[in-house]
């Protein structure tokens, strides 16, 4: 019988009960995956009906499983519901979009997301019920007072965020990466610590409807995909 439990280096390894699937059964699975996965998109217009908080909890759980860097989860998820907040981060992100839009973007950038229909205008900040500020730590403090570096944030975090939003769509719920830049604001409304910086922002709520998104599409597989046999 396998042990439950070895030791290595020092640390306590446990057994590790995987849940393996037949190849048919996977090749099933994965495909059903991939088709709920598929129909996610990027909401830019919200309801304002309300979200139970539970449900915020569940989804930052969720991101939080995601793998990082030594296992150092250099990241903190704020989750905002305050109207008040909500509000003054609605106007700090759109004094910095009104900057971006008309002077820190060059056409090139402004025709490839002529049909995003986005503009400097960020009416869901108030309106979707939950605000997602995903934060990542650069450093941590130790007891001392001294700094120690995270590795692999940007990847770490990159990967929660990836994860969260699959939680929000699993949950019958839409979202935006909104990416509102500099995002400096938002560690001073929300009061983080100096190791924190503002990574995305995310509105969490429903659908306001009827909605409409861009017919876009996605890349082929043989547009993504290189398979060496
Ligand atoms: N940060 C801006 C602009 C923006 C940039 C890209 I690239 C997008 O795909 C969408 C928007 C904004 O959030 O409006």
């Amino acid at each position: 019988m396998n042990k439950k439990e070895i030791n290595i280096h020092g640390f306590r390894h446990i057994l590790h009960e995987h849940d393996t699937i037949s190849p048919d059964d996977m090749v099933e699975k994965s495909d059903a995956f991939y088709k709920w996965l598929n129909k996610r998109r990027s909401i830019r217009e919200f309801s304002d009906t309300e979200v139970p908080k539970q449900v915020i909890e569940n989804i930052i759980k969720s991101a939080s499983t995601a793998p990082s860097g030594a296992h150092k989860q250099p990241w903190t998820f704020c989750a905002i519901s305050n109207k008040e907040l909500k509000r003054q981060i609605r106007i700090a992100a759109e004094a910095e979009e009104k900057e971006t839009y008309e002077n820190r973007m060059g056409e090139r950038w402004k025709n490839d997301l002529a049909a995003m229909a986005t503009d400097m205008h960020k009416p869901f900040l108030e309106t979707a019920p939950w605000i997602i500020v995903a934060c990542k730590r650069a450093y941590e403090y130790e007891a001392d007072g001294s700094k120690h570096n995270n590795y692999y944030v940007n990847e770490s975090v990159g990967l929660a965020c990836g994860m969260l939003i699959a939680a929000i769509h699993d949950a019958g719920l839409v979202t935006l990466t909104h990416t509102p830049s500099p995002m400096k604001f938002l560690i001073r409304l929300l009061k983080r610590p100096d190791n924190e910086r503002a990574f995305l922002l995310l509105p969490v709520g429903y659908p306001k409807e009827p909605v409409y998104v861009p017919d876009l599409k996605r890349k082929e597989l043989d547009q993504v995909a290189v398979f060496y046999e």
